[in-house]
């Protein structure tokens, strides 16, 4: 089932996530959900909180070309962090048609629990650190434009404001 995207400014969006204790069918459900919604909107990653689900969950699928690699990380933590940077262009689904260049670590371990519930461990590198790394600040209730100057981010902030108020419009 494809659920609706929370966009920005939702309280919802600044809120740290609690911890997922153990792997539910309601929790596989949303997992699953989640991959649809992902991959309908389009996107390469999404987190539990811009579905209104305050868990820490998120999906990714940063294959461009080639068979798709969904992956869902529960309780993902960053591990390990490279010393060398990547400047990126990031957008966000909760933020549509707004882009802004971010610097992160360039590569990043991160350690999570997967569907079964078993520790799983992976290096990430490219597009994909850049987006576990987007979409873990999701569960910590941060958004890209918190990295961004305060002008930047009160101007992308009114957009959206307006933005929410012609679909609230339509509606
Ligand atoms: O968390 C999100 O809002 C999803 C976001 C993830 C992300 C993208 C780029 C850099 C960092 C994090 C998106 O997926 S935005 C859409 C997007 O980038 C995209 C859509 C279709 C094909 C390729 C990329
Ligand atoms: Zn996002």
């Amino acid at each position: 089932m494809i659920r609706p995207i929370l966009i920005h400014p939702d309280p919802r969006l600044k809120k740290p996530c609690e911890g997922v204790a153990e792997v539910t069918p309601d929790l596989r459900t949303l997992a699953l959900d989640m991959l649809e919604t992902m991959y309908d909107a389009p996107g390469v990653g999404l987190a539990a909180p811009q579905v209104g689900v305050l868990s820490r969950v998120i999906v990714m699928d940063c294959i461009k070309d080639g068979p798709p690699e969904p992956l869902v990380l529960l309780n993902p933590r960053v591990i390990w962090s490279s010393e060398d940077v990547n400047v990126y262009e990031e957008g966000c689904l909760s933020i549509p048609d707004q882009y802004a260049e971010v610097k992160r670590p360039a590569s990043v371990t991160v350690e999570w629990m997967d569907l079964d519930g078993a520790r799983q461990e992976r290096t990430f590198t490219g597009l994909w650190a850049t987006c576990v790394q987007h979409e873990i600040d999701h569960l910590d209730g941060k958004l890209f434009i918190d990295y961004l100057g305060p002008l930047k981010r009160q101007m992308i902030t009114r957009k959206m404001e307006k933005l929410k108020r012609e679909r609230a419009r339509m509606a």
